[in-house]
C-alpha cells in the first residue's frame, strides 16, 4: 500500500531526454536544485522527489511502484512492455504523450538492397536493441524475423555480415545515411510519454498529481493556441472572427478614437498562418498582432 507524502519521478539521468523532461517539470511550477552528480534531487517548493537514471530502467522503477512516475520513450516503454507481458501484466499506465523526444524505430537495410515489400522481408536477421518490438512486428506480418540483440552501434551490423538488416530509432537519417543505410519500414513512431505506476496514492497526493495534469494538460493546449488582437469595423466584426477558429467569445473593448471601430482579443485555438492574416486584412482588420500563449487553465 502506497503510503509516501511526496510523489517519485524517475527522469533520464542524461541523453535526450534530461533536459526536455526537466524542462517540463518546471513549466507546471517544480522547481529543481540540480547537481550534476546527483542521482536524487529534492523539490524545494512541491511535494516532488526526482530520480535520475537510464531510460531502460525507468519502466522498471515505475512498473515496480518504487518510484509513482516516469518520463520516458515510447520505444522504450513498448520494449519493456512487451519483454514483460511475456511474463505478467505490466502496473504502468500511459498518463500522457508529451510532444518531445519523437522518433521512429524502423527497419533499415544497406543502399544496394532490393526492397521488394514487407513480405520480402521474411526469414531475415535482424540486428536491434529491440527484440521484443521486433518479434512482435515479425508475429503481425507472419514474417518470422530472426532478431539479433545488440546494445548499440546497431548500424554497422550487415557490414560486419552479422545481419541482413538492423531495426533502429531514426530522427534525421543522418545516421543511417552515414552508414549507407536506406530506411525501409517504420515499424513504430515514438514520442516522450509520461508514464504512472498503478499503485494507489496518498488522497492529497493524488489531488496534487491531478494539478500536475492539468497544468500539462494546459502547457499543452497553450502550445497549440496564440493570442489575436486587432482593430475591426464594428459591422465587420462577426465575419472577421469567423475566420478564427475561437477558443472562447472574443473580447471587444472600444477605441477611445473611434466610434466605428473597436479593438478585438480572441484565442486561437490553432496556429495562425499568414494567410489568415491576409484573410483578416481583406475583411478590414488592421493592426492584427499574434503572441504566443505561455500558459492557460481552462
Ligand atoms: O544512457 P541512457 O540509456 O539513458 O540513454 P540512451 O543512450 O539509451 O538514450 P538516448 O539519450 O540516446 O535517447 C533517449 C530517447 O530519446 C530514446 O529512447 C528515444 O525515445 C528518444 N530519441 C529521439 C532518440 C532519437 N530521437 C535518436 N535519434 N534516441 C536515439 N536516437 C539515436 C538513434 O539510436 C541513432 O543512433 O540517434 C541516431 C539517429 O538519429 P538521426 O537524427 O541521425 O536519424
Ligand atoms: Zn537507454
Amino acid at each position: 500500500m502506497q503510503t509516501r507524502k511526496r510523489l517519485r519521478i524517475a527522469i533520464q539521468k542524461k541523453g535526450r531526454l534530461n533536459s526536455d523532461s526537466l524542462a517540463l517539470l518546471k513549466s507546471i511550477g517544480i522547481n529543481m536544485q540540480l547537481s550534476k552528480s546527483s542521482l536524487y534531487c529534492h523539490s524545494a517548493n512541491a511535494p516532488v522527489d526526482c530520480l535520475f537514471v537510464r531510460d531502460d530502467d525507468i519502466p522498471v522503477l515505475v512498473n515496480s511502484g518504487v518510484c509513482d512516475l516516469g518520463i520516458v520513450g515510447e520505444n522504450v516503454l513498448t520494449e519493456f512492455s512487451l519483454a514483460q507481458n511475456n511474463k505478467e501484466k505490466t502496473n504502468i499506465v500511459t498518463e500522457r504523450t508529451l510532444g518531445f523526444g519523437k522518433c521512429r524505430l524502423s527497419l533499415a537495410a544497406p543502399n544496394d538492397f532490393e526492397f521488394k515489400g514487407i513480405q520480402s522481408l521474411n526469414g531475415m536477421r535482424v540486428a536491434t536493441s529491440y527484440p521484443n518490438t521486433i518479434k512482435d512486428f515479425s508475429d503481425q506480418y507472419n514474417l518470422s524475423l530472426r532478431a539479433l540483440s545488440i546494445s548499440g552501434s546497431v548500424e554497422i551490423a550487415p557490414s560486419l555480415d552479422m545481419s541482413d538488416i538492423i531495426c533502429d530509432l531514426v530522427s534525421t537519417g543522418r545516421t543511417l545515411e552515414e552508414h549507407n543505410l536506406k530506411e525501409l519500414q517504420v515499424v513504430l513512431n515514438s514520442e516522450a510519454v509520461l508514464i504512472k505506476s498503478t499503485n494507489i496514492l496518498d488522497s492529497e497526493l493524488q489531488q496534487f498529481y491531478q494539478r500536475l495534469l492539468d497544468r500539462i494538460d494546459g502547457a499543452n493546449q497553450a502550445k497549440e493556441c496564440k493570442y489575436v488582437m486587432f482593430h475591426a469595423p464594428k459591422e465587420a466584426l462577426k465575419e472577421i472572427t469567423q475566420l478564427l477558429p475561437g477558443h472562447e467569445e472574443p473580447t471587444v473593448i472600444p477605441l477611445s478614437h473611434s466610434n466605428d471601430k473597436v479593438a478585438v482579443h480572441i484565442v486561437t485555438k490553432e496556429g495562425v498562418f499568414w494567410q489568415t492574416l491576409e484573410q483578416l486584412k481583406k475583411a478590414r482588420a488592421s493592426s492584427i498582432l499574434v503572441l504566443p500563449i505561455e500558459k492557460m487553465l481552462a
